[in-house]
């Protein structure tokens, strides 16, 4: 049975469990006891398993990123816009995600008392949720980005000050271009392959997770809870909608070139297999042939902006994690000032970078993300049971952003090489 199916059945067993529990009033004795001493820890498991990797995965797939990019001066024009292209762009879709989440509040309807109920038991259960609160708020946000230790800050999951250690040394990588950089980069990259290898081992478990997450809220809060879900499915997925089919088309008529029917009738093959596989690494063979054969786009130009984009540039992925947070943040009863979520913005463009592009590739660094900011990753299990429909939807739009950017930078660089000619 393929892993998207195992979720949904996962989703609806432990769903419909959790209700008929909540309606029936099962005996509150034996609820707690069956929610304490088999569904928490189950998902406490899988939560451990996912945090287990974001320091190597981050880590290794930002100093990877920056290494591919390499030094702008040195790869010349292309280098240098294709990092202009990611962090624009992506800035772009997280500030859609955030604008929706904060207008739609998807998040919001549960009883304060109950959000608190929830946040104190899942404190109490992870104890420096609470304690982290406190130093994230003023002046120290921007402090804590850069690491006194980064082997403290990464024991302690500083993501943010991880991420700023990673581009700095991806950085000198770049420049100190001698034996010993290349081994490193060579081993650099073989952490990034163990990483995707295990995340889709935990990925596996994902259904059982589900079922178990799902079962110990919904028996908590009941039906109530579901349409919550419902309500940030649908600010996703809208969300998704305005970046695919109104900033994509904006982008490629203004710097393209190109009338946006031309370009999605010519991406269909790769977005196709992106909604399917639900992985920009493994849709990239068909991103390369699509972009170059059926967008025009110069193999040059292609082979770098994809490949590149197919780890770093994911604009789907960015928003999502975006609206995720802030949903949780509202569901949990959390107030995040506007500060706290520039902050945010920030580290889903990086997390986005440090995501990987397999399924699910995602949710350790939101699990990350959640704990920096006193938010249970608990609320992961809540979102588990559509994460699979979600991750097909903004894969599409993490593809669809690598060969908008190839069409862009492409158009850039004819252009510039006519003006050198005509010069
Ligand atoms: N599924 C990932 C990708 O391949 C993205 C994600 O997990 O957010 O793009």
């Amino acid at each position: 049975m393929p892993l998207h199916t195992r979720m949904l059945v996962g989703f609806l067993v432990g769903a419909g469990a959790g209700i008929a529990a909540n309606v029936f009033a099962v005996d509150a004795g034996w609820l707690n006891a069956l929610i304490g001493y088999v569904t928490d820890p189950v998902g406490q498991l899988f939560l451990r398993l996912l945090f287990m990797l974001v320091i190597p995965l981050v880590f290794s797939a930002l100093v990877l990123g920056v290494v591919e990019i390499g030094d702008p001066r040195a790869l010349g024009r292309i280098g240098g816009k294709t990092l202009v292209w990611i962090l624009v762009v992506t800035a772009c879709a997280v500030t859609i995600g955030l604008v929706a989440v904060n207008l739609l509040k998807p998040g919001q309807g549960l009883p304060p008392e109950v959000g608190q109920q929830l946040l104190a038991e899942a404190s109490e259960r992870a104890g420096e949720i609470a304690a982290r609160r406190e130093d994230i708020s003023g002046i120290a946000i921007l402090l804590n980005i850069v690491p006194r230790n980064p082997v403290a800050a990464a024991a302690n999951g500083d993501l943010i000050a991880v991420m700023f250690f990673a581009l700095m040394f991806g950085i000198a990588a770049t420049v100190v271009r001698s034996e010993g950089t290349r081994s490193f980069v060579g081993a650099v990259q073989g952490v990034y392959d163990i990483c995707l290898k295990l995340i889709g081992w935990v990925i596996q478990l994902a259904p059982y997770a589900v079922a178990a997450l799902l079962f110990s809220i919904t028996a908590k809060l009941g039906f109530d809870v579901l349409v919550q879900l419902a309500r940030y499915v649908g600010t996703v997925v809208l969300a998704l909608a305005i970046h695919f089919f109104v900033v994509f088309p904006l982008l490629l008529r203004a710097f393209g070139g190109m009338s946006p029917l031309a370009f999605f009738r010519g991406a269909e093959p790769a977005l196709l297999t992106a909604f399917s596989t639900s992985s920009s690494s493994a849709t990239l063979p068909t991103t390369l042939a699509v972009t170059e054969e059926r967008l025009g786009v110069p193999r040059r130009v292609a082979r770098f902006v994809c490949t590149l984009g197919a780890t770093a540039n994911m604009n789907g992925t960015a928003l999502f994690e975006g609206v995720t947070v802030l949903f949780l943040a509202q569901f949990f009863g959390v107030e995040l000032t506007l500060l706290q979520q520039v902050m945010i913005l920030a580290l889903c463009i990086l997390g986005a970078v440090g995501a990987a592009g397999v399924p699910g590739g995602s949710l350790p660094v939101i699990a990350m993300i959640l704990a920096m900011f006193g938010i249970p990753p608990e609320g992961i299990g809540l979102i588990l049971g559509v994460d699979r429909f979600l991750d097909m939807c903004r894969t599409v739009v993490n593809v669809g952003g690598d060969m908008v950017g190839s069409v862009v930078i492409a158009r850039s660089e004819a252009r510039a090489e006519e003006l050198q000619e005509v010069a």
